[in-house]
């Protein structure tokens, strides 16, 4: 109760920050973009992560506003991006289930993107499993639309849901996020070694990209380089970071 009072007053004093993670090209090592990941800059209790959070602002309706904000700054930072040479890399958000139900979100992003003249196709969509099938058609609908203006969407958490198989076939999609429970133990079970490289393979057939998320290792790497997954992220190449430092570490290596 005390986190959701002070939540709303920490969007209209400013507490949130988008943090950024790369994202990394296997085959080049080239980072090719990066996942928004919200922070709560607490008075008090300092740092607070959105596990923290999301439920409690999903529960009590800020999820909206704060999603909103979420948005407006990624798309921000796209258009920023684009005045010091780093407008080819693309930013993924997540939405939570409340977004993908509500009507407003394509509105809201036509809106958006037209102020401040960004390309839709540098914008990836994260979507959680659970989150789609809380209304399959309605996210039918939501991602259709998304789809037709440009913007990517990614399921998130894949392989981690009820139905990862049958909504592959409701959904348009553009890729597939390998969950961390996967890849975690790759070099040492062979059944999640089986599983992502037989995800990696599903993917490609349906014309899917493929984007491992949690990994820690180079031998993690090396296994999903040698099983053709697209891209990754982890802490291996970075942890997620201010948006300042992501500029300057990216853009030093360009
Ligand atoms: O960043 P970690 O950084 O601790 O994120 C934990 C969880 O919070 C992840 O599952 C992630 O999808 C979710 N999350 C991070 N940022 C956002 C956000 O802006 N909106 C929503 N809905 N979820 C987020
Ligand atoms: O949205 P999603 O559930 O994918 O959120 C990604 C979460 O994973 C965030 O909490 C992020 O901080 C975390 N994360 C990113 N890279 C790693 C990693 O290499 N290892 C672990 N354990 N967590 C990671
Ligand atoms: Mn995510
Ligand atoms: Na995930």
């Amino acid at each position: 109760l005390l986190l959701e009072s002070r939540l709303w007053q920490a969007l209209e004093q400013q507490e949130f920050e988008l943090y950024l993670q790369p994202q990394i090209d296997l085959a080049s090592g080239a980072v090719i973009g990066a996942e928004a990941l919200l922070r709560w800059h607490h008075p008090e209790l300092g740092t607070v992560g959105p596990d923290r959070f999301i439920p409690i602002a999903e529960e009590s309706g800020l999820i909206l506003p704060l999603g909103e904000w979420v948005l407006q700054r990624a798309i921000d930072l796209l258009a920023h991006w684009q005045t010091i040479g780093l407008g080819h890399l693309r930013l993924a958000v997540n939405l939570s289930a409340r977004q993908c139900q509500g009507h407003g979100l394509l509105a809201q992003l036509d809106r958006m993107l037209a102020e401040a003249g960004v390309d839709p196709a540098l914008l990836e969509l994260e979507i959680t499993e659970s989150a789609a099938m809380q209304d399959p058609e309605r996210s039918r609908a939501l991602l259709q639309g998304l789809r037709t203006r440009g913007i990517r969407v990614a399921i998130d958490d894949f392989g981690t849901g009820y139905s990862s198989l049958s909504y592959l076939k409701l959904f348009e999609l553009d890729r597939i996020k390998i969950d961390r429970g996967f890849v975690k133990d790759i070099e040492s079970d062979p059944n999640d070694a089986a599983i992502v490289s037989a995800t990696i393979g599903l993917a490609h057939a349906l014309g899917l990209d493929v984007i491992a998320e949690g990994v820690e290792t180079i031998a993690q790497a090396d296994f999903l380089r040698a099983h053709h997954c697209d891209e990754a992220q982890g802490y291996l190449f970075a942890r997620p970071m201010p948006a300042a430092e992501f500029e300057r570490s990216t853009g030093a290596t360009l």
